[in-house]
């Protein structure tokens, strides 16, 4: 019975095996598995120096398993779907990241939860906006459904 839920992010801006990035998007929910909700799978202009749009979205999943094993679980996908390691930022067939779990926080030197730039990003709170609008982010106190609102003000901003 897993009582754990992760909330996962997805980005790809490559094509892959499976398609354009939309459908390396699609492919990686059905790898996932024990997914409980999928927003829909938006396009993004990309943040930082790749040049291709991205399409993004996020799963909720249900796992017993402890955040380190769900990481190597998601870079274990990455991997299969061609993933290779590079420069940062750069292109990606696929990106899958722990964006939040209900266990709360998790702070070692290889993973941080929630994501710590979470609060930032549009192309990451529209679609959790749509599968969990009232989770609340640790530490941030505020739920996703507000971050998503916050940060569409800011874009808005001249
Ligand atoms: N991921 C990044 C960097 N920039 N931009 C968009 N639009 N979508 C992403 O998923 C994304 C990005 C690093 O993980
Ligand atoms: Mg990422
Ligand atoms: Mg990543």
């Amino acid at each position: 019975m897993a009582q754990t839920i992760y909330a996962i992010g997805i980005g790809s801006n490559r094509r892959g095996r499976h398609g354009g990035p939309a459908d390396e998007v699609r492919a990686a929910m059905a790898a996932l598995g024990d997914v409980v909700a999928a927003s829909p799978i938006i396009a993004s202009a990309p943040l930082g120096p790749s040049i291709r749009r991205f399409a993004n979205a996020a799963v909720l999943i249900a796992s017993d398993a402890a955040p380190p094993d769900v990481l190597a679980r998601l870079k274990r996908i990455e991997a299969a779907f061609g993933r290779r390691r590079g420069r940062r930022w750069g292109a990606r067939v696929i990106d899958l990241d722990i964006l939040l779990w209900s266990g709360g926080t998790w702070r070692t030197r290889r993973l941080v939860v929630p994501h710590a730039a979470l609060a930032q990003r549009a192309f990451v709170l529209t679609p959790l906006a749509a599968i969990a609008p009232g989770w609340r982010v640790p530490r941030r106190g505020r739920t996703i459904r507000q971050l998503a609102h916050m940060v569409d003000r800011a874009r808005a901003r001249p």
